[in-house]
């Protein structure tokens, strides 16, 4: 009989993680582009972010799951 791992374990194995630094002037459209992409909406009254924001977004591609964090 196979030693089966947890699933959690399973994906960890095979976990690519891709940091993204989005740098450009005020109102731009950094945090636009990284709402957009992660909780799929936009919204046309932004505020200015104050400090960093981060937002991450884990997709699977197959057996493999690429973590792409955006800051
Ligand atoms: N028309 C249009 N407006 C956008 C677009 N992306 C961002 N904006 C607007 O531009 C303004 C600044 O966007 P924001 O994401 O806060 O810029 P940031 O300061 O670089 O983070 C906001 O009012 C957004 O709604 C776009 O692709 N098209
Ligand atoms: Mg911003």
């Amino acid at each position: 009989m196979s030693y089966q791992q947890p699933k959690e374990q399973q994906q960890q194995k095979y976990l690519i993680p891709v940091k993204c630094v989005l740098i450009g002037p005020t109102f731009s459209g950094k945090t636009s582009l990284v709402v957009r992409l992660v909780r799929e909406t936009f919204s046309k009254e932004s505020q200015p972010t104050v400090g960093a924001m981060f937002l991450n977004k884990t997709y699977q591609f197959s057996t493999h799951f690429i973590k792409l964090e955006v800051i």
